[in-house]
């Protein structure tokens, strides 16, 4: 898909706040209040031991969490637009899925220091 082959160049917050198809995510982004919005997929990085990623999005179908790194393990929290908890995604592996009707959801990412994940609507 185009759009994530240029991904990659505009991964520098060109896109922040933008309700674009494909971007990096940008911190602050550790309350829902803070919450990053994306439409198709994100990428994220677990910076240390203290982040957490909060993501925003309406889709539906299966939503995958893969760490992109060899080491990486990440898990998955899954709100409705009401903030209420409605899944944990926390197997000792590194990609996480869920399927979902059409609707607005939170998604809370988690893991090890310095794993980078995608987080994408398949
Ligand atoms: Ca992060
Ligand atoms: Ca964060
Ligand atoms: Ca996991």
């Amino acid at each position: 898909m185009k759009k994530k082959l240029i991904s990659g160049l505009l991964a520098s917050a060109v896109l922040l706040g933008a309700a674009s198809a494909a971007y990096a995510e940008t911190e602050y982004n550790d309350m829902f209040e803070y919450s990053n919005f994306f439409a198709e997929n994100v990428n994220g990085t677990i910076g240390g031991e203290w982040d957490v990623d909060y993501f925003k999005s309406y889709g539906c179908g299966v939503m995958y969490l893969d760490s992109t790194d060899i080491l990486g393990e990440v898990n998955l929290y899954v709100y409705n637009s009401e903030r209420t908890r409605i899944g944990i995604y926390d197997t000792y592996g590194d990609d996480e899925t869920v399927s979902l009707v059409c609707g607005t959801y939170y998604f809370r990412v988690t893991g090890f220091n310095g794993s980078t994940y995608i987080l994408d609507w398949r």
